[in-house]
């Protein structure tokens, strides 16, 4: 545990394609940005589409936000060799120091994917309501053990026929008292929500409360090609 903690809390947000990872980072430096001083890291596999979105979205000034291009699933350099990413983090430590607060945003993965604690102190699992009212159920390492978890997009879920109280209770039983949050950017009360949670974690870090705790891994698996 961080007595003194030297330098900024670092919060990884992961969670399958499209669930709204990069709009939660927009929307963390929108509500966060002008108390805390904050850097973003994106990560694609082919591409800095997330950076070059949230450029565009003017929420950070645009040297702020570092993009790693994994070349590879997006869980490789999230947890298996996190050097790319530690690189870009400890880059906007050094070239933006104080910093207070760095979000990472992983690839779009799987379910299964999840940041080694050796990249941050913290970490937020993103599922969206489209993505079926059944996922929450399904489980797995970020769903269950994430710092925090997310159900997203609440705003599309009469057009899709979730119910969102269901999937949130559904979460909250395999969470084992890890917190359950609904968002939508278009709920202001639940980005008041989420960003208390981000300024609670960040408290604790520096008052060297905050222990980090690691979802745990993928199952084993390979990646050889015939
Ligand atoms: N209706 C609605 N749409 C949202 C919300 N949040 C994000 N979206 C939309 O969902 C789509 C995906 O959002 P992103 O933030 O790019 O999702 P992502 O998880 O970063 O996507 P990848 O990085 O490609 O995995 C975009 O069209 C967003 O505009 C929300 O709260 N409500
Ligand atoms: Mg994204």
């Amino acid at each position: 545990m961080p007595e003194h903690p030297t330098r900024p809390f670092r919060l990884g947000v992961a969670g399958p394609v499209g669930t709204g990872k990069s709009t939660v980072l927009a929307t963390l430096c929108r509500e966060l940005s002008a108390e805390l001083s904050m850097a973003v890291v994106t990560n694609d596999i082919y591409t800095d589409e997330d950076a070059r979105l949230l450029r565009a979205a003017e929420v950070l000034p645009v040297e702020r936000i570092k993009a790693v291009e994994t070349g590879a699933c997006p869980h490789t350099a999230i947890r298996d060799d996190i050097t790319a990413n530690l690189l870009a983090v400890e880059d906007l430590e050094s070239t933006f120091a104080p910093l207070e607060l760095v979000v990472v945003e992983s690839g779009g993965d799987n379910l299964t994917a999840t940041f080694s604690p050796g990249l941050v102190d913290a970490q937020i699992f993103c599922l969206d309501v489209a993505g079926g009212g059944d996922v929450a159920r399904k489980g797995g390492p970020g769903i269950e053990r994430a710092d925090l978890l997310l159900i997203n997009k609440t705003d599309l879920a009469p057009y899709v026929e979730v119910d969102v109280d269901r999937m949130v209770s559904d979460a909250v039983a395999v969470r084992d008292g890890f917190p359950v949050l609904a968002l939508s950017r278009n709920d202001p009360a639940s980005i008041v929500r989420l960003s208390d949670w981000v300024r609670q974690v960040v408290a604790g870090y520096r008052a060297g409360r905050h222990v980090a705790h690691d979802p745990g891994p993928m199952a084993p698996h390979t990646h050889a090609h015939p």
